[in-house]
């Protein structure tokens, strides 16, 4: 496959409901999405940096000038035979894996339509219907938490995950406790507490939490160790594993005891997978962390979500919990029971509307190999 040209552009679609985290609130999206062409095939993906570098250093315009600059220039004009061959292309470029991942992932959709496979068989997947849990961010009260929590279990999710932080906690999660005992929950804290607030963390562990996520530092791997050893509930990694060397890293030095893989993070499918492997061979579960992704994301999460390993439900859900309307066809949909079906239809399963997706589009740039010779 040649790589001969790869289109940027910048959507904006704005939430259902605002979604808050210890960082802060979002109400709508910026998003970008690539689109790759490969021998005349046309391959797509989504780039989850943020409106902002407050989840990480990455945000939506450093990923665009990044892969404008060096990425695309990188891969344009290469002639590949498999997406995994597009990290190694780009790796003279430190970090910025979101912004890598989004054209990786890109011409791993192409090869997956060129040879008319389900991305998920491509990417080593084995399972045909993916559990699914949500996460819901802070509120602005507890009784509006509890209203959420309620509509999303009667929907049918598996687990349900609340953001916290300092003051939206304990309190919280009391409240949550006393009125469902037994429901499989789970916090993330986004980075929100420091070591010394040991003490205070300690107190999440009488809730019998599935885990707790990114507890301290977002890029610390250590004091999570030294915080584990002094907790019974398991934390969970989100922000801090880069990439399979972090995850090698924290599994050693028991820094948790699950793991949320997000392919963006981390920069690519292949990278995603590598990682996988290596909880799987260590026997600690994944599951598939979101990133307010449209439909073009939420497809890929939910391709690599059939990896064997997902053990544990992801925060892959239904595209109307986000948005009026998704930008591919059908929407993702879940079960009464929590569950996605995985299709067998090549590519993804799901059809990108470009025709919408023009609509929503305020930014675009093409750029092509002759265009990236001659500059
Ligand atoms: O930490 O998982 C996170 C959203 C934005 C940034 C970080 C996170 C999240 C979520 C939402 O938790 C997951 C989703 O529903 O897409
Ligand atoms: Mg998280």
């Amino acid at each position: 496959m040649k790589i001969e040209e790869i289109t940027l552009r910048e959507i904006q679609m704005p939430l259902v409901h605002f979604f808050e985290t210890s960082f802060g609130r979002t109400y709508s999206r910026r998003i970008l999405l690539v689109a790759v062409n490969c021998d005349g095939v046309n391959g797509w993906a989504e780039s989850v940096a943020g409106e902002n570098p407050f989840y990480s250093d990455e945000w939506i315009d450093s990923a665009w000038a990044t892969m404008r600059s060096f990425l695309a220039p990188a891969l344009l004009g290469k002639t590949v035979a498999q997406g995994r061959e597009c990290a190694a292309l780009m790796s003279q470029v430190r970090g910025h894996r979101m912004a890598k991942a989004a054209l990786e992932n890109a011409v791993w959709d192409a090869e997956a339509s060129q040879k008319k496979q389900p991305l998920w068989k491509l990417l080593g997947g084995t399972r045909r219907e993916i559990p699914c849990g949500v996460s819901i961010g802070i509120q602005d009260s507890i009784e509006q938490l509890l209203d959420k929590i309620e509509s999303e279990l009667a929907a049918g999710y598996r687990r349900i995950k609340v953001k916290v932080k300092p003051g939206w906690d304990i309190n919280v999660l009391e409240r949550i406790r006393s009125r469902w005992p037994d429901i499989t929950l789970s916090c993330d804290a986004n980075s929100a507490y420091r070591i010394g607030e040991i003490e205070h963390l300690r107190k999440f562990d009488q809730f019998h939490l599935l885990m707790i996520e990114q507890p301290l530092w977002n890029d610390d791997i250590y004091f999570h160790a030294r915080l584990q050893k002094q907790l019974s509930t398991k934390i969970c990694l989100d922000e801090s594993i880069r990439n399979a060397r972090d995850a090698e890293a924290a599994l050693e030095l028991g820094a948790c005891g699950i793991l949320n893989i997000k392919v963006g993070r981390v920069g690519g499918f292949t990278e995603a997978k590598k990682i996988h492997d290596l909880c799987q061979s260590h026997k600690v579960p994944v599951w598939c962390g979101g990133m307010l992704e449209s439909g073009v994301g939420r497809a890929h999460n939910i391709a690599l979500s059939t990896l064997e390993n997902f053990r544990l439900p992801g925060d892959v859900s239904a595209s109307k919990r986000y948005w009026k309307e998704d930008i591919i066809e059908p929407e993702v949909e879940v079960s009464s029971s929590g569950m996605i079906s995985i299709s067998n239809a090549p590519g993804t399963g799901y059809r990108v509307r470009e025709d919408l997706i023009e609509k929503l589009t305020v930014r675009k740039e093409t750029l092509s190999a002759s265009v990236v010779a001659h500059a």
